[in-house]
């Protein structure tokens, strides 16, 4: 490890590459070494400022006005390079163009107005169950963790029923890898990327949705006066975007850590009301959304002596704040007797994720009709990771479970 000058105190250079196969694959071991290294890092690959501490990733996602979006919260600096497609009006601005999307927005899936679901997508849910254990072995990822949010999402936003709502993950899939730096992964998605976008904007027009759902509640908004006319299609791209391969991840990495912890099961299964701490506790746990860059609006210092030069981009390891043991106790287990909040898997402050109590509706239903019919759940073979940028991701999680 060398040491760059930088003020009075000197901010450690690592040769980490948090994109390479390897620390996507694992990035906890990268993660205890960035944490170690200092509540600041330069990682010269990227030329690219990082913290992966709670404290000081806390600190960034909450001070919005030093910490911008608006330069995009990938690695790519929009100030120089053009985003390969339009920013979005939510994830992507600063105050005060942030302020009147987001208003809307939180007040669409506002917990009481959310709660209207429940009984539907817990009906949703008891039915799929019902229906992937007809076999005693199924894959997690495409039987429960993407077949319930495809089945209750793209409707509650008012996309008309069609084969195609995976096309959903295709997009999101490259979305995400598209904040990381423009590796294989980007490339391997290039191809077919326009096309999905394409499909995307088409199904966020006014007279494409559905009267009832959250798309149609962004266009009254926008009627009322309070968005405009250009913010209301993006308002509701923002909603297809960060609305399924998240909460499919979330559901993942909730089901993989209940199978491989059969204590944690077990005490689900006695106490079902657990069932959000479960879920909250993965995402603390496992963090999906693994990282968000910022981009430095003057020079900031992080502590006395540890600057961030005026326009450089700060990555904010999400997954390493969430396990930091610097904050958390034990941060390594997962337990369902801990309260997990205060971890920033949804981030924290103005940016903070507006569909997080769509998110714990969704696995709210899940786990209640899992534990419902299942006895015990289990790995039946070697799960594979799914490499992406951005999401910590499982590709498939065989299973097999005891009905009881
Ligand atoms: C923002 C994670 C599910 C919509 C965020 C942010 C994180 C996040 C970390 C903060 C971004 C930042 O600070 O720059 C997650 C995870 C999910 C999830 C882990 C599931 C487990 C959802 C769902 C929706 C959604 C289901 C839609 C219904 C959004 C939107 C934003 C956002 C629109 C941008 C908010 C803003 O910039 O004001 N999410 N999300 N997310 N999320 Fe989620
Ligand atoms: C967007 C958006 C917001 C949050 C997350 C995300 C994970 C996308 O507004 O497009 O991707």
């Amino acid at each position: 490890m060398t040491l760059t000058s930088v003020g009075t105190r000197s901010v450690p250079t690592l040769d980490v590459d948090p994109f390479d196969a390897t620390s996507l694959a694992d990035p906890d071991p990268m993660h205890a070494v960035l944490r170690d290294a200092g509540p600041l890092v330069y990682l010269p690959r990227y030329d690219v400022y990082a913290m992966a501490r709670y404290a000081q990733v806390h600190a960034a996602l909450v001070d919005w006005q030093r910490f911008r979006s608006g330069a995009g919260v990938g690695l790519l600096n929009f100030r120089f390079d053009e985003p390969w497609r339009k920013p979005s009006v939510l994830l992507e601005t600063d105050p005060p163009w942030h302020d009147a999307p987001r208003r809307v927005l939180s007040a669409i899936l506002a917990p009481h107005a959310v709660r209207r679901l429940r009984e539907e997508w817990l009906a949703t849910a008891r039915r799929l169950v019902d229906e992937v254990l007809a076999e005693d072995e199924f894959d997690a990822v495409t039987a429960f963790a993407e077949e319930l949010p495809l089945r209750v999402f793209p409707a509650a936003v008012g996309l008309a029923p069609e084969s195609d709502w995976r096309r959903l993950l295709a997009y999101g899939d490259h979305m995400t890898n598209a904040f990381g730096p423009r590796n294989r992964l980007v490339l391997a998605g290039e191809a077919e990327a326009p096309a999905n976008a394409a499909w995307v904007d088409d199904r966020c027009a006014r007279d494409v949705l559905a009267p009832d759902g959250f798309g149609a509640r962004t266009f009254e908004a926008a009627e009322r006066g309070e968005i405009t006319a250009e913010q209301a299609p993006m308002v509701v791209r923002s909603l297809l975007s960060a609305g399924v391969d998240t909460i499919v991840q979330g559901l993942a990495w909730t089901l993989h850590l209940l199978a491989t912890h059969p204590a944690q099961w077990a005490r689900l299964r006695r106490e079902p009301g657990l069932a959000r701490v479960a879920f909250d506790e993965a995402i603390r746990w496992a963090t999906p959304v693994q990282t968000f860059f910022r981009t430095a609006a003057t020079d900031v210092t992080v502590e006395p002596g540890l600057v961030v030069p005026d326009g450089k981009k700060i990555l904010m390891f999400l997954g390493g704040a969430n396990r930091d043991p610097r904050h958390w106790p034990d941060a390594d287990s997962y337990d369902l007797g801990r309260d997990p909040s205060g971890h920033v898997g949804f981030g924290f402050g103005i940016h903070q994720c507006v569909g997080q109590h769509i998110a714990r509706l969704e696995a709210e239903a899940l786990l209640t009709a899992l534990v419902e019919r299942v006895e015990t759940l289990a790995p039946a073979a070697e799960p594979i990771r799914h490499l992406n940028n951005t999401l910590r991701a499982w590709g498939s999680l065989p299973m097999r479970v005891r009905r009881g």
